[in-house]
């Protein structure tokens, strides 16, 4: 019996309405297909590192320089996480792999860059941006003085417009990167217009992070003064964020998330985030991601086949983000019929959304999830099938016996 399965056996003994649970959202994760952009089902290696008794133990400080005795293994675990990041983002100086989330990851690395009330440029949300771009809503809209940008009649970034933002706002930071953004940025033209103001760049690249490692789409690794991102989704390890800067900030990152942000950083997940990058690094990996972006495209050209708009006509990375105002419903209504279809999906705002955030008149699908079960065209085109029919109004129990007839064929990792 392994360690998780031990683990999962004297937990079931002690609480089983919590083992129940867990059993429940095993259950659920195996019968229906996610399609959730930011979402992916990591390794059972990562998820043994993640249960590991490195939850116990604090950690304050870096390696060398900690504020608790015992870290010895603490530390050889984040140097590894460490030279593992720096491995698979080459060219990148510095890795900080304590940030809890990619929000913290961003808070941290804005204040470090901009200071308290600095002045930031970020992508609107609505745009495909994130909230911690300085969205009002968000401490970085509050603790900085931030002006956003927004993205042309196509749906993608307007070079002209951050420029002239830029130009107008004269900020410390401009973000380039974002949440629901399907196209690559051209981050050497972002880096221009951030020299030209004297700003410094920051790429978030939550999203494609993993895509960029396996060097399947380009990276802002060498062009961007800070990079920030998750690595939980493409990048398929345990929930948290990474920081990856230049020498000559990297001091002043560091600081902003300890002390600055954080407290003790949680090793278990650190030694998660050291086993996801381990395996990011064979050879396999590459695969995956390409499959990952394959899978986009087809799912993309699938669905305009069957009529539905995509924001700016297709996609460059793992989202697809289906535009519905030519349709009669919503991205809540369409996101409600795929639960109860057995897919998981998320509503989400497009360019130019007249709709609220809660309603919105998009639906943001990705591959990231469904690649790892081993999803090619047939099954992609499938799934585009599904979803064409239930945004014309079909039954959604009508799709349940095909979309659990691929779990089952496809399981969990
Ligand atoms: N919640 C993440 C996403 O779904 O893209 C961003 O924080």
């Amino acid at each position: 019996m392994s360690n998780i399965e031990n683990q999962q056996g004297r937990l079931q003994a002690q609480d089983p309405e919590l083992a129940g649970l867990l059993q429940r959202e095993d259950r659920r994760q195996s019968s229906t297909l996610t399609l959730i952009a930011s979402e992916n089902h990591c390794s059972a290696a990562v998820r043994e590192a993640c249960s590991s008794r490195l939850t116990d133990k604090y950690a304050e400080g870096y390696p060398g320089r900690r504020y608790y005795g015992g870290c010895e293994v603490a530390d050889a675990v984040e140097d590894l996480a460490r030279q593992r990041a720096l491995r698979l983002f080459a060219g990148a100086e510095e890795a900080n792999v304590q940030p809890h989330s990619g929000t913290t990851a961003n808070l941290s690395a804005l204040l470090a860059l901009a200071g308290p009330n600095g002045r930031i440029v970020g992508m609107m949300l609505k745009a495909g941006g994130h909230l911690s771009h300085g969205h009002d809503k968000s401490h970085t809209g509050i603790v900085f003085q931030a002006r956003q940008y927004g993205a042309g009649p196509d749906g993608r970034i307007d070079l002209d417009e951050v420029r002239k933002l830029v130009r107008e706002h004269q900020p410390k930071v401009l973000i380039a990167g974002g949440s629901s953004y399907c196209r690559n940025i051209d981050y050497a033209a972002f880096a221009a217009i951030a020299k030209e103001a004297g700003a410094l760049l920051l790429a978030d690249i939550a999203h494609p992070a993993g895509l960029m490692a396996a060097g399947v789409v380009p990276s802002p690794i060498g062009i961007a003064d800070v990079v920030t991102m998750t690595t939980h989704k493409t990048l398929r390890g345990p929930r948290g964020g990474m920081i990856l800067a230049r020498k000559d900030v990297a001091k002043a990152i560091h600081s902003s998330v300890f002390p600055g942000s954080q407290g003790g950083p949680l090793v278990h997940t650190i030694a998660a985030k050291a086993v996801a990058f381990g395996e990011a690094l064979l050879p396999g990996f590459r695969a995956y991601q390409q499959k990952v972006l394959d899978n986009a495209r087809h799912l993309a050209a699938c669905l305009m086949a069957h009529g539905l708009d995509i924001v700016t006509g297709g996609t460059d990375n793992h989202i697809v983000l289906v535009d519905l105002r030519k349709t009669d419903v919503t991205g809540a209504q369409v996101e409600e019929r795929a639960l109860a279809a057995g897919l998981s999906v998320n509503k989400n705002a497009i360019p130019g959304d007249p709709r609220p955030p809660m309603v919105t008149s998009g639906l943001r699908l990705g591959t990231p999830a469904v690649t790892t079960r081993g999803f090619g065209r047939e099954q992609i085109e499938t799934v585009a099938g599904v979803i064409v029919g239930l945004v014309r109004g079909a039954a959604p129990e009508k799709f349940r016996p095909v979309v659990s007839g691929l779990g089952e064929a496809f399981p969990l990792p």
